[in-house]
């Protein structure tokens, strides 16, 4: 490789010294950090953001994520969290579609303290973000089996063997000891090297049959094969990703290939070498190439599988037959299967907060107190709340209600079905607003599927604020997609199950145009559509060109 076309973040990644750079003595200065640290401290977890509402002035802030494998968190945990977010962040905790918890607003020179806080509650940011493995999903309902219980630890497992192993976090944050660094790259980050992966990496685990957290969208899934509760190895998907960019067609979401088996015991040498085949070859020029979608995509999956098998020196077993997947949200009260039960409670955008109205910050940090219960965080940035005795049910739902917050069942199919990514005013790449208002045009969307008597449709409505694809809007049955001031990308004919994605149906509409758009379309649903057909599934039925021709009529 022509080590000159390198693309600068590989530069900046190389001459870092394994993640360093001079965050530590720019850490003193109360100044924004200058680019190539800013670059680097995704890799802890962190990015340096400014508020997008304050036009002319730059006001610079830190935005946290953090790592918690399967979204797993405990009670004293939440707490700290809630804590930390009310005295450290914009006292929000916000729930990501990656099971885990941002925090938006820190101040530069409150962010070390706050980790060593965080530190005591066992919680990291490290690699939270970068070009590393990032935090590992699993399916998250708590539903008292070994599988399931075995699937959580395997999250934990793989989060843990893809850290950076080298020393930098520590050293900046916790004030670890510091390391030698004329250690060879083989002693200081064996796995990674000097430069680390060419680009993010993300791992799912899913249950069979429950798609609730999109695994072909992953780089790398795992798909449990359970006989009578006995784990016997997973399905191995490969190449899955959905960031694009409406102006270069080379860019485009794509879901996971099917690689093969493995028994519990190969996992990790296996999800090692799909890495280090990825590591090796992916693409360190161009950044909006770099994913292992394209590598797959360019390669074939039968030249990747052999290319894992040489490393590998076994061939792996074909998949194993499964059954078809839905998409469940666990919310409502579920049975966990050993005396005690969990609440999955719908999280508006994933923005835990007090407002006038919904003060739904205290209520669960209330609960957490009160019950000592569980928590974790969906895919679809919701809470569950978990390990609750029956006896619970009433005092939670009650404790819940008196702060105004609603419970699924007050909730319409469509709104629970529906995400956002954050966009404005905190991300930097968005083009539209993304949560701030979404539940406008669900409130909307909603009065108009009752009154089709479409009610009781899960129709899943996501949308972005850019083509990055964060709130997954390309799996949807309604993405909408930001593509210019107030104007988003109308995308058509996804599943809720997570397995198709779906087309671009019309550009630019604007804001207040959308469910418009999308009225007539419902309505020739409604009218024409086949016995337990979803609206994604029609769509492509019927085809883009006769729901063109419904809407122009
Ligand atoms: Fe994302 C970048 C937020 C899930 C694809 N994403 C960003 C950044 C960090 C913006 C930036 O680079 O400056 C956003 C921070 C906004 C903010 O102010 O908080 C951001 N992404 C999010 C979250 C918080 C959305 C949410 O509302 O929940 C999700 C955090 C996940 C986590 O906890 O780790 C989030 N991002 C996703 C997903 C969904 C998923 O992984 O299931 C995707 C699509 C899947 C994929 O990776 O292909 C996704 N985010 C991207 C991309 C496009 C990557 C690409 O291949 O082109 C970017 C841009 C980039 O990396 O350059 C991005
Ligand atoms: Fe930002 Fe775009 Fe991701 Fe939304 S989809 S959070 S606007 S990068």
């Amino acid at each position: 490789m022509d080590d000159t076309k390198l693309s600068k973040v590989e530069r900046i990644k190389d001459e870092s010294s394994y993640l360093r750079g001079t965050i530590e003595e720019e850490l003193q200065q109360d100044i924004p950090f200058t680019e190539d640290n800013a670059v680097l401290l995704k890799a802890h977890g962190m990015y340096q953001q400014h508020d997008r509402d304050l036009r002319g002035q730059k006001v610079h802030s830190i935005m946290i994520r953090w790592r918690i494998p399967a979204g797993q968190i405990s009670a004293e945990q939440y707490l700290v969290l809630d804590d930390l977010a009310t005295r450290y962040a914009n006292n929000t905790i916000k729930l990501t579609t990656r099971e885990t918890v941002q925090f938006h607003g820190l101040i530069k020179g409150e962010v070390k303290a706050m980790l060593q806080e965080i530190h005591q509650a066992l919680i990291t940011s490290q690699g939270a973000c970068g070009d590393v493995v990032r935090n590992v999903t699993a399916c998250p309902a708590p539903f008292h089996s070994r599988a399931r219980a075995q699937l959580t630890e395997y999250a934990s497992l793989l989060s843990t063997h893809f850290l950076p192993h080298g020393n930098a976090y520590s050293e900046i944050w916790l004030d670890g000891e510091k390391v030698d660094l004329l250690e060879p790259a083989e002693k200081v980050e064996p796995f990674y090297g000097k430069t680390y992966l060419p680009r993010k990496f993300k791992i799912a685990l899913a249950y069979p049959g429950d798609n609730c957290l999109d695994i072909f969208t992953n780089d790398l899934g795992f798909v449990a094969i359970v006989d009578d509760d006995t784990l016997k190895g997973f399905n191995v998907l490969v190449g899955g990703g959905l960031g694009m960019n409406h102006t270069q067609p080379e860019t485009f979401p794509r879901l996971s290939d099917p690689l093969g088996f493995v028994t519990p015991e190969q996992l990790i040498p296996v999800a090692e070498q799909v890495i280090a085949v990825y590591r090796d070859n992916g693409d360190r020029v161009n950044r909006k190439h770099s994913r292992i979608k394209y590598l797959i995509h360019d390669w074939g999956i039968d030249r990747f599988r052999s290319e894992v098998e040489a490393r590998l020196g076994y061939k792996l077993a074909p998949s194993a037959p499964l059954p078809p997947f839905e998409a469940h949200l666990h919310l409502g009260w579920h049975n966990q299967g050993d005396g005690r039960w969990f609440f999955g409670l719908s999280v508006e955008n994933g923005r835990i907060r007090d407002t006038e109205t919904v003060r739904l910050k205290t209520a669960l940090a209330e609960i957490a107190l009160k019950f000592q219960p569980r928590f974790a965080i969906t895919a679809n940035q919701d809470l569950l709340i978990t390990n609750l005795p029956p006896e619970a049910q009433i005092p939670v739902e009650t404790i819940l209600r008196s702060h105004g917050v609603r419970l699924p069942r007050e909730l319409s199919l469509v709104q629970m079905h529906s995400i956002a990514c954050v966009a404005l005013p905190t991300c930097s790449l968005a083009i539209t607003e993304g949560e701030r208002v979404l539940p406008n045009l669900i409130d909307e969307l909603e009065l108009e599927l009752a009154r089709l008597g479409l009610q009781d449709e899960p129709i899943s409505v996501r949308m972005t604020g850019c083509p990055n694809g964060c709130a997954r809007p390309y799996v949807a049955d309604i993405g909408l997609v930001g593509r210019s001031l107030n104007k988003y990308s109308l995308f058509l004919g996804g599943r809720v199950d997570g397995t198709r994605l779906n087309k671009i149906y019309k550009d630019l509409v604007p804001f207040n145009e959308i469910v418009s758009t999308l009225v007539p379309l419902l309505t020739y649903f409604k009218e024409s559509r086949q016995p337990g057909e979803t609206f994604g599934d029609f769509c492509v039925r019927v085809g883009f060109d006769e729901l063109l021709a419904v809407q122009a009529a």
